[in-house]
Parts: structure tokens; sequence; C-alpha cells
């Protein structure tokens, strides 16, 4: 790690997941404290639960937009903005619905899952942002219930936001990952592509994952610090 610095690259490419944003008090989802082990999602967090209750899961949703707002980005979120700053094309995918990363001021994120601050109307296709804590108005314009457009377990993902990600990740000269188990997929197959093309490949997290036989760097700390390491100017 001693001489590993991010300033060497011209082309990041940051692939996230929610232990990113744990720094900040978001929950992650597996592990201790994660907010699958408190939820089920086949109750609160799936198409299914949708139809059977819309309320009950927009209730859930509602909970949890409350205690994003309440969250701040942390110091790993501001440097990854300082460094696409810096880094013109680096490109950031995540795999979190929280919107920290656009809070920091980090812009293009390829938001593999969706956002909580997104409404997608089931039947008109439309798609609005909106950042209500609580969101009460749960009706579109055209009398449909608003879904959240998060991507749940069994929904198909977005093909142009996959395209995206695979287009970062295939012209990128160094791969970033930060705080993911690496056990949800699709997304969790994407980094390889960075790995085939040569990419020198970097895992921040506390602890190994079932993908970090992936990664040439494996950096076990937390994603702030560790980012605050790998930005550090040389010493002159
Ligand atoms: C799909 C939405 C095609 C947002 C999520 C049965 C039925 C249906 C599908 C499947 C099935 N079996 C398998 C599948 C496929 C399924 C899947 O992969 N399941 C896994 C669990 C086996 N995938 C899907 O369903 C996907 N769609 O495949 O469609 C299809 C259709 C029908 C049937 C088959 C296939 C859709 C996947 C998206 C699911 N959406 N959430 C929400 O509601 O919140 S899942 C959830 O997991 C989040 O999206 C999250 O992003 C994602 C990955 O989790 P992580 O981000 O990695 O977070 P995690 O808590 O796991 O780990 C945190 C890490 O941070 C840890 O390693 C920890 O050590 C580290 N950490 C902690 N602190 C720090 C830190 N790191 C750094 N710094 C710190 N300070």
């Amino acid at each position: 790690m001693a001489d590993l610095s991010l300033r060497d690259f011209d082309r990041i490419c940051f692939f996230t997941g929610a232990g990113l944003s744990a720094e900040s008090g978001v929950p992650t989802y597996r592990g201790k404290g994660g907010t699958w082990s408190s939820y089920n999602y086949e109750e609160y967090a799936c198409q299914a639960a949708f139809d059977r209750d819309p309320e009950k899961v927009w209730r859930f949703h509602n909970m949890r937009r409350t205690a994003v707002a309440a969250c701040a980005p942390h110091r790993g979120h501001q440097l990854i903005a300082e460094i696409q700053q810096a880094k013109p094309h680096t490109a950031v995918i995540t795999q979190n619905i929280d919107g920290m990363l656009q809070r920091a001021g980090v812009r293009d994120v390829i938001e593999l899952h969706g956002s909580l601050w997104r409404l997608r109307c089931p039947c008109d296709g439309s798609v609005v942002e909106n950042h209500d804590v609580p969101l009460l108005d749960l009706k579109c314009p055209c009398g449909d219930e608003w879904r959240p457009d998060i991507v749940w377990f069994g929904d198909m993902l977005d093909e142009r936001r996959i395209e995206e990600a695979q287009a970062a990740l295939a012209g990128c000269d160094c791969i970033v990952s930060i705080g993911t188990s690496g056990v949800v997929y699709p997304a969790a197959a994407l980094p390889q592509i960075a790995v085939q093309i040569g990419a020198v490949s970097v895992e921040i997290n506390p602890e190994e994952t079932a993908v970090s036989h992936l990664y040439q760097h494996c950096l076990r700390g937390s994603a702030s610090e560790t980012l605050e390491r790998l930005w550090k100017p040389s010493p002159a």
C-alpha cells in the first residue's frame, strides 16, 4: 500500500456499496445492524410486497428517507468528489440508493440499484426526483401509486445503467471497490471487467469479502481513512 497513490492514475473507476456510507451512519445491508437483519426484504422491499401492501412498503421507505436525510456525507464521500474534480475522467458506480455521493458533489453517479430519492409510476412510466421527508402524496398525477425507483430483488437492472457501468470499467486504469460484500448480482460481477483489461485493482473494506480474490490490493480499513492515505500528496 505504501507506494500506491490514486494521483498516479487518470481514469479511476470507483465501485461502491453500502460500506461507503457506514461512516455517515447509514446502515449497511448485511453484517451487524444491517438493514436485512431487521427487515425481511420480502415483506418491505420487493415488487410482491408492494403489490400486496404499497402503504406498508412506503412506511418502510419513508422511515429510510427520514434516517438517511438525518445523515451527512463523510470525508470519504468528499474525497471521491475531490478526486473527480482533479481527475475529470473519474467514473463513480454505486449500488447505494442513499444519494450521499451526489450530496458530497460527485457528478454523474451511475446508480445501479436506483435511488431512495426517485419515484417511478408503474402506469405511465414517469420518473421524478423527490426529496420529501416523509413522502405523503403517494399518487402520481395519473392516479396510480408511486413506486420507489429502486431495483429490488427480482427486478431487472436498467440496461442503460449496466452499459454505462460496463463502459466505465472497460476504460479505467484503476478500479477502487469500496464497502461492498460482493454478493449481489449482476452488480458483483461487473468489477471483473476492469480486472480483465489489466486495470490496477484495489478493494477497500475492513473485512475480507466474497470477491477479495479479484483484487491486487486488499486494503483492510475504513473508506475515509484509506481514501485519505491513497490521495495524500507524495512528499516533495
Ligand atoms: C436480478 C435495493 C434478474 C435497494 C438491493 C432469487 C430471486 C430473485 C433474484 C435472485 C434470486 N437468487 C439470486 C438472485 C439474484 C439477486 C441476488 O444477487 N441475490 C443475492 C443476495 C444472492 N439479484 C437480484 O435480484 C438483482 N436482479 O438479478 O434480476 C433476475 C430476476 C428474477 C430472478 C432471478 C434474476 C437485483 C439486485 C438488487 C437488489 N437490491 N437493494 C434497497 O432496497 O435498499 S440489495 C442490496 O445489496 C443493496 O442494493 C446493496 O447495494 C446490495 C449489495 O450490498 P452491499 O452494498 O455490498 O452492502 P453489504 O451490507 O452487503 O456489505 C457492506 C460492506 O461494507 C461489508 O463488506 C462491510 O465489511 C463493508 N464496510 C462496513 N463498514 C465499512 C465498510 N467498508 C468500508 N468502510 C467502512 N467504514
